[in-house]
């Protein structure tokens, strides 16, 4: 099984709210359809649907008394983007399932501690694609917290073979090269280092701490970093061909 993360990166615009990249998305999706992967789940994060407001309202400090308006706010507007993608899925005959992560994961302070891996494997036996995201959730000890979808990948890793991020850069950077096998003495990266994600507002942690659960993810399945605004990359390393990318070891 292959988990595929598309980031809010590639699937909206982050300079502007609630701008979902409708084109590259297709093309994305025309990608893993016409790749020779038969087994696999879909999972995105926030971009400018769900950060700007998970931003606003605090949800994810873990000081802000969490109000129910940004709550609610929130997972409306990350529901909206999972049917922009959902739609697009159903008119190109990719027949999907959406799992908004609040309701099949528990966190404790922030950290991931339980996932219902049992409901995508349900959906999976029916030849379904399941298309997980990034939501607001119960945290037993902050109240609420948000469940990034690289938690969602990390929470899967264990039942899958492979783990793909698609992204907006062409891998990790460092020393402004991107670097074919990123290795754990490469961790932490520095102020030079470009990396993973240049999003201009992300509630979900910086670079170092993404990188940090690919390298976990990593002991589970192997683990890579793609450019999806380049034609053809996801495809090719779906298919195990040659492209540029990063892959993650720990
Ligand atoms: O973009 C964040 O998911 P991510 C989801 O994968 C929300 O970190 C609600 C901001």
């Amino acid at each position: 099984m292959i988990l595929i993360k598309l980031g809010g990166s590639v699937l909206t615009n982050k300079e502007k709210s609630y701008s979902f990249r409708t084109r590259i998305a297709k093309r994305l999706l025309k990608e893993i359809d016409k790749s020779s992967i038969d087994k696999f789940i879909i999972i995105h994060g926030g971009g400018s649907f769900g950060h700007p407001g998970a931003k606003k309202y605090n949800l994810n400090d873990g000081e802000t008394e969490p109000s129910p308006e940004g709550l609610s706010k929130v997972q409306l507007d990350m529901r909206r983007m999972n049917n922009h993608l959902l739609e697009l899925m159903h008119n190109q005959g990719m027949w999907a399932v959406s799992i908004p992560g609040g309701l099949v994961t528990s966190f404790e302070n922030g950290e991931l501690n339980k996932i219902n891996k049992q409901i995508f494997k349900n959906y999976l036996a029916l030849e379904v694609i399941p298309v997980g995201f990034g939501d607001v959730t119960i945290d037993t000890e902050k109240g609420v917290t948000i469940c990034s979808g690289d938690d969602l990948v990390l929470g899967l890793s264990s039942i899958a073979d492979k783990a793909v991020f698609v992204t907006n850069v062409d891998g990790i950077y460092k020393e402004r090269e991107v670097v074919k096998i990123f290795e754990k003495e490469m961790y932490p990266l520095e102020e030079n280092d470009f990396s993973v994600t240049s999003d201009a507002i992300d509630v979900t942690g910086g670079m170092n701490k993404k990188v940090e659960k690919m390298m976990r993810i990593s002991q589970n399945c192997d683990t890579y970093i793609v450019n999806g605004e380049e034609t053809e990359r996801l495809r090719k390393i779906l298919d195990n061909e040659e492209v540029i990318c990063t892959e993650v070891r720990s």
